[in-house]
């Protein structure tokens, strides 16, 4: 057996509290190198009686990747505390006791030994994750406001373009405002949408509002307090919620805070609200020029327009915290949405966190990271993140073909044991973002490879995101060609492909639990067909998928279920998924 690869670390993905007395185990072994797990647990405190462990049910193996195997068991303990330990089989017949003081021999004597165990002290339900429930129910939509609808011309910038007369350059408005959200609310409820994320609303310079000047102000060309203050009223009345873009990573360069220390330099009330290494700060000399790798203060990027903010510092800590509780306090949002999450310290979100939650304890915090992110979502920062480590794999198979079936499904199950059950249950899953180029570009305008790729997306743990205008077939490069004027007129829309997602959106819905709450079981992968399989399960139901990437009809023998949706180009009669087709069955 691969001592080597044994694997378990209490208080952690791989031992938490899931519910108030549900307790998940997860062991990591090298693949197919272990055939058998048994969990030993007792009260630590009835360690004086004999026997005062037991063997418990086998583990089973949840999930598998290209190197490992995560064994997995749901249990409990009678006075809320516990101590485990593992009898691990390898088939090759070695049998060891893998405990708190490492690897023994599995004997009596082992078992008896209590210092030998790993711990659960006490089953705290202060400290237990807690995902907010709604988030569960949630399919978002991302709105980038200065793009999606001009519901008010009156508050149009100058130099305003015609709506979706040109490609956006950087500097292009075309007047966008929430005006026009709440116009198309009603479209977004045909959609089927029950979130909205909106990119940033406050009063900002730039066309995409991530350089603030002032986070208490609705930019005034999006509109005012009272028109959002309207926006998030009918929202809520559609049972749709809100998640508000919080940038606090930075500030802009026209802040009155940042303005002040260019005037009066290190004399300033703010200077160390900011991380500055020299002066003059002024933008264009003492090196702070656009692109420059040497500006004199810290900033986002290497761009001089966006100083980085001191959030070590308690009064820009206040400052932050005000916000992000004003606007939950005095417009009920139900979300924010963290911008460059990942460079703000843990110590500003674990304040943030406590602030916001206690105002709304189903309140969603969600960050912006493109990597992995462990250490954000131990419970006491983030409930999630924007999970682009978990999507670009399923785009790395389906749409670049860049990694076989096996890859993917490694890389999928890699990142979901990085994280506890209710975490991956809350993730947000977008295909693409304001940030990337659009899915129908990266797919080379292949509907029926961005409809697989959505399909797949749709049905995993966590909660899809639709970039605005996906929907309608929008296509789009990076930024700031992803950012293109939302797509109204129906000459122009796809409808075909709006009602796919239409049809999808509600598939999710009708399916939530369990497509949050299921297991997930690959139970295909062909590698030189590019075919992949999957079981989504509950106690209640069965949903099972196909998903064929290659180039030929692949035949599988689904179980007798009933089809709840496919491509075009799936063969009822000779059970064929089409080359880019898919299949989805249920049961029950
Ligand atoms: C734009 C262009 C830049 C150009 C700049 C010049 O995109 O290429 O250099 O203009 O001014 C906002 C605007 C952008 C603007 C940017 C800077 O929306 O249009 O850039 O400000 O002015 C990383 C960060 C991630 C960040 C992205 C952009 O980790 O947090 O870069 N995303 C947030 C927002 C953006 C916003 C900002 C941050 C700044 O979502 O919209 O940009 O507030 C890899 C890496 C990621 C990296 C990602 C994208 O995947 O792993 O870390 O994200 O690429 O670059
Ligand atoms: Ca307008």
């Amino acid at each position: 057996m691969e001592r080597a690869a044994l694997l378990h670390r209490p208080d952690s993905e791989y031992a938490y509290l899931y519910e108030k007395d549900e307790f998940h185990i997860r062991l990591r072994t090298k693949r197919d190198d272990v055939k058998a797990v048994h969990v030993i647990k007792g009260d630590p405190y009835l360690i004086d009686q004999d026997k005062w462990y037991q063997e418990s049910e086998p583990m089973i193996v949840l999930t598998q990747t290209e190197d490992f195997d995560y064994w997995f068991i749901k249990t409990s303990a009678k006075y809320r505390r516990l101590q485990y330990a593992f009898h691990v089989i390898g088939t090759d017949g070695e049998e060891v006791f893998y405990g708190d003081r490492g690897i023994f021999p599995c004997t009596e004597e082992t078992k008896a030994g209590a210092a030998n165990y790993f711990r659960m002290p006490y089953f705290q339900e202060v400290d237990r994750f807690k995902s907010p429930q709604w988030v569960k129910d949630t399919i978002w939509y991302q709105i980038f406001p200065e793009r999606f609808a001009n519901g008010n011309t009156s508050n149009d910038p100058e130099g305003t373009l015609p709506w979706g007369s040109k490609a956006p350059d950087r500097e292009d408005f075309f007047g966008g405002d929430l005006q026009g959200v709440i116009d198309n609310l009603d479209y977004l409820v045909d959609l089927g949408i029950n979130g909205i994320y909106f990119c940033p609303i406050f009063k900002a310079h730039s066309n995409h509002k991530y350089d603030t000047i002032d986070y208490y102000e609705i930019d005034p060309d999006f509109g005012d307090k009272k028109t959002f203050k309207t926006l998030v009223e009918e929202a809520h009345k559609r049972g749709i919620k809100i998640m508000l873009d919080a940038v606090f990573n930075h500030m802009g360069y026209h802040s009155p805070q940042w303005q002040d220390v260019i005037k009066n330099e290190e004399k300033s009330e703010y200077a160390d609200w900011f991380h500055i290494h020299s002066y003059p700060v002024e933008f264009g000399t003492n090196g702070n020029e656009e692109g420059a790798t040497t500006v004199s203060y810290d900033t986002f990027a290497f761009t001089p327009r966006m100083p980085k903010l001191n959030t070590a510092n308690p009064d820009v800590q206040k400052y932050l915290l005000d916000i992000a509780t004003y606007w939950i306090k005095e417009f009920d949002i139900d979300a924010w949405r963290l911008d460059v999450a990942n460079e703000v310290d843990h110590n500003f979100w674990k304040l943030f966190y406590k602030e916001t939650v206690v105002l709304k304890d189903d309140f969603y915090i969600l960050g912006e990271i493109w990597h992995s992110s462990q250490s954000w979502l131990q419970g006491d920062e983030f409930h999630a993140v924007m999970n682009y480590a978990f999507t670009e794999t399923i785009e790395n198979f389906f749409v670049y073909e860049g990694i076989l079936a096996d890859k993917m499904i490694s890389g999928l199950n890699e990142q979901l044991m990085l994280y506890r059950q209710q975490t991956n249950e809350v993730m947000f899953n977008m295909l693409d973002s304001h940030d990337t180029a659009r899915l129908l570009t990266i797919a080379k305008e292949d509907k029926e490879v961005a409809k697989m790729t959505l399909a797949f997306t749709f049905l995993q743990h966590g909660q899809p995101c639709v970039y605005y205008g996906t929907e309608v077939g929008m296509t789009g490069e990076n930024d700031p060609d992803c950012r293109k004027c939302m797509v109204w007129d129906k000459e122009e829309q796809d409808l075909v492909f709006y009602e796919f997602m239409k049809e999808l959106i509600a598939l999710r819905k009708e399916n939530q639990e369990t497509l949050t709450k299921g297991s997930l079981e690959f139970i295909l992968s062909d590698n030189d067909r590019q075919v992949v399989g999957f079981e989504r399960r509950t106690v209640d139901q069965v949903i099972t998928a196909y998903f064929n990437r290659g180039n030929e009809d692949y035949v599988i023998n689904p179980v007798d279920s009933q089809t709840i949706a496919m491509s075009q180009n799936y063969n009822k009669a000779e059970k064929a998924v089409g080359s880019k087709g898919f299949v989805i069955f249920k049961t029950k």
